[in-house]
C-alpha cells in the first residue's frame, strides 16, 4: 500500500512512482510520440494535451521476479495494466486503487504499461462532462512488491465501545496463489494495546478472511485536538517461516447519532468544512503529498475542521494526512448531479456498486472519516431515483455500519429520500443561485424538514453553501462574481447556518478554484468553478479572512 508509513518489512517494495516512464498518446496528431514523464501524471499538464480526450499508454521498464503484487493508486478513468504485452486486466474509475498478483516472474526487466482512457462514453455513468475534470492518466502511485505466494491483502480494524472501554474488531484478508494449500498462524498485534495469534488455511489458489478482536484498556481516543493513533500489525507464518506481513493503522474513538446530534466521543460536534476537489493547474488531479499538505495547512489557517471529498473517494495519502492533522472527513462515493435519466445508464449501478465497495475496503481504518456519502445532488426526488439511493444505503451499512451515512441534496423541498440517510444534508447558495436571504431561506427549509419530511428530529448538515469570485475583479457595486460579493455572501450564509439551531455545521463550497469540463465553459468563467475562497493557485481572494473570522468564533464543538 502507498501510505505515509511503512507498511511491510518482509516484501521486496518497489516504487514504481517517479520517473523513468513515457507517455504516448494512442489517438491523434500526436499519436505514438513519446513523451518522458514522471508519476503520477495526468496528460493534460504536458503540452498540448491540455485537452486530450482518448486514450495514452505509459511504459516503464523495472527489475523484479517471483510473486509480484501490482497496485495503481489511480489511474483515470479507466485503466488497462500489460506485463511483458499481457493484458493484466482493466479497473473503471479513477479514484480507487486495484491490483494484480503475478507468480513465476522470470528475474529481469519486464514492461509495464498502463493504457488510461478518459473518453465520455455510454461505458461511463460515472465518468461524465460536469463541473469538475475527468482527467487522463495515473493520476496517483504505482507500487510493485515482491511477495510470497500467500499474502495478507487488507487488514481492517473498526473499534468498538462498551461498558468496559475499548476493543478493535478486526478482519484480515489472506490470498494464496500456490497449487498447494497453505496453513499455518495469523500474529495480529497492536503495539502497547494487545496481540492474539489465529490459525489460517488457505486452499490452492484460494482465500481466506479471519476475524478477531483485541481489548483495548487505557486507550487514547483520536480527535480534532489530539489525533491519536495506533497500527496494527499482522504476520503470516507457516512452520515458524515468517512468510509476509502488513500493518496499516487506525484510531479508537467513537461516531454516533443521538436525536439531532452529531457525536465524536460523546460529544456534540459542530462541523466546519470545506469542498475540495484533487484539483490542481501544474498537477490536474494528480497532486503530489506536499500540495496536499498545503492544502491542509490552509484549510486549518482558516479554522476549518473538516473536509468533504467532492465527489469521489480520495487518495489514501491525503486521508492518512487528516488521521495524522485531525482533520475530519466526509468521504463520498463517485458522483455529482446525475440525473435519473444518467442514473438508468446500464453501467450506473454496478459502476457506483463497485466504487463504494471500493472505497470502504480501501479506507475503512482511517479514523478521520466519520460520515460515508453518497450521490451527491443525484435524482433524490424520483421513484427510480429513491430505489438507487435506497439500495446504496443498504451496501454501505452492510459494508460499514460503525460509520453514520448521508447525502448531499440540493432537491430542496420535493426530496422523498430523508427517511433513508441517518443525517440529512443539504446544498443550498441563497444569495447565489438564489436571490433570497440566507437566514430566511435557511429557516424556511428547515421547517419543512422538520415538519414534512422523513428527515425530521435527524441531525441536519449544509454539506454545501457559497458564492462565485474571480480572484482580482472587485466591485464597489457588489455585483456577481467580485470578491466582495462573495465574501458578503458567505458572511450571510455562515452566519445564518453556523447559528441554526439543530445544524450540526456546514462544508463551504468550496476550498479552491477548480477545473471543470470544457462543455460547462458558457456557465463557468475561465473553466473554472470560482467559488473557492483561495483560487486554483491557493492566491487568497477576500472572502479568505471572512471565514476565518466567523469559523474562528466557533470551536470544534457544541456543547
Ligand atoms: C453543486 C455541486 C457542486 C458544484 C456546485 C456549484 O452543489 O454539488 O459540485 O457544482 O453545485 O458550484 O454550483
Amino acid at each position: 500500500m502507498q501510505r505515509t508509513f511503512v507498511t511491510s518489512t518482509l516484501r521486496t517494495s518497489i516504487d514504481l512512482s517517479g520517473s523513468g516512464w513515457t507517455f504516448s498518446p494512442m489517438e491523434g496528431e500526436h499519436a505514438g510520440k513519446s513523451f518522458p514523464v514522471t508519476i503520477p501524471c495526468v496528460w493534460e499538464t504536458i503540452p498540448g494535451f491540455e485537452s486530450y480526450r482518448g486514450k495514452g499508454v505509459f511504459r516503464k521498464s523495472f527489475r523484479a521476479g517471483g510473486c509480484l503484487r501490482l497496485e495503481f493508486g489511480g489511474v483515470s478513468h479507466t485503466g488497462e495494466i500489460l506485463f511483458d504485452g499481457k493484458k493484466l486486466g482493466s479497473h473503471y474509475n479513477a479514484y480507487t486503487s486495484f491490483s494484480f498478483a503475478l507468480k513465476d516472474v522470470q528475474e529481469g526487466e519486464h514492461l509495464l504499461e498502463v493504457i488510461a482512457d478518459n473518453t465520455f462514453s455510454e461505458k461511463s455513468a460515472l465518468h461524465v462532462p460536469n463541473d469538475y475534470m475527468t482527467y487522463g492518466g495515473i493520476s496517483r502511485g504505482v507500487l510493485a512488491e515482491e511477495i510470497s505466494d500467500t499474502w495478507i491483502e487488507s487488514v481492517h480494524v473498526v473499534p468498538k465501545k462498551d461498558t468496559e472501554g475499548y476493543s478493535a474488531r478486526i478482519r484480515v484478508h489472506i490470498r494464496n496463489l500456490a497449487e498447494e494449500k497453505r496453513s499455518g498462524t495469523l500474529l495480529v498485534e497492536i503495539p502497547g494495546v494487545g496481540q492474539t495469534e489465529l490459525a489460517f488455511s488457505c486452499g490452492p489458489r484460494g482465500e481466506q478472511i479471519l476475524e478477531t478482536g483485541i481489548r483495548a484498556e487505557n486507550v487514547t481516543e483520536w480527535c480534532p485536538e489530539h489525533p491519536a493513533l495506533y497500527q496494527i500489525h499482522t504476520v503470516l507464518k507457516t512452520n515458524d517461516r515468517a512468510l509476509d506481513d502488513l500493518t496499516d493503522r487506525f484510531g479508537f474513538r467513537t461516531i454516533e447519532i443521538r436525536g439531532r446530534d452529531i457525536l465524536l466521543n460523546g460529544r456534540k460536534l459542530l462541523i466546519k468544512g470545506f469542498c475540495r476537489h484533487e484539483d490542481s493547474p501544474l498537477f490536474g488531479c494528480a497532486l503530489p503529498l506536499a500540495a496536499m499538505q498545503k492544502d491542509l495547512e490552509l484549510i486549518r489557517d482558516l479554522k476549518g475542521n473538516a473536509v468533504r471529498t467532492t465527489h469521489y473517494p480520495n487518495d489514501p495519502l491525503f486521508l492518512d494526512l487528516c488521521d495524522e492533522q485531525g482533520i475530519l472527513v466526509w468521504e463520498e462515493n463517485h458522483a455529482r448531479g446525475l440525473s435519473e435519466e444518467q442514473m438508468r445508464n446500464p453501467n450506473f449501478e454496478s459502476q457506483e456498486e463497485q466504487v463504494t465497495r471500493e472505497m470502504v475496503d480501501q479506507h475503512i481504518n482511517h479514523p478521520s472519516i466519520l460520515i460515508w456519502g453518497i450521490l451527491n445532488e443525484c435524482a433524490s426526488d424520483t421513484e427510480y431515483g429513491y430505489t438507487c439511493y435506497k439500495k446504496q444505503y443498504e451496501i454501505l451499512k452492510e459494508l460499514d455500519p460503525s460509520r453514520p451515512r448521508s447525502s448531499a441534496s440540493c432537491k430542496f423541498k420535493t426530496d422523498i429520500c430523508f427517511g433513508l440517510p441517518d443525517i440529512v444534508s443539504y446544498n443550498i447558495y441563497p444569495e447565489w443561485y438564489v436571490d433570497q436571504p440566507a437566514k430566511e431561506y435557511l429557516a424556511d427549509l428547515y421547517q419543512w424538514v422538520q415538519n414534512e419530511s422523513k428527515g425530521s428530529g435527524k441531525p441536519f448538515l449544509i454539506t454545501e453553501t457559497g458564492a462565485g469570485a474571480i480572484l482580482g475583479y472587485h466591485s464597489p457595486a457588489m455585483v456577481k462574481w467580485s470578491e466582495e460579493y462573495q465574501s458578503t455572501a458567505l458572511e450571510d450564509q455562515l452566519h445564518a447556518i453556523l447559528e441554526l439551531d439543530g445544524c450540526s455545521g456546514v462544508f463551504i463550497w468550496q476550498f479552491a478554484d477548480n477545473r471543470v469540463s470544457d462543455s460547462w465553459a458558457l456557465h463557468r468563467p475561465r473553466t473554472m468553478n470560482n467559488k473557492g475562497v483561495v483560487d486554483e493557485y491557493r492566491r487568497r481572494k477576500l472572502s479568505y479572512e471572512t471565514v476565518k473570522r466567523i469559523f474562528s468564533a466557533y470551536g470544534n464543538y457544541t456543547d
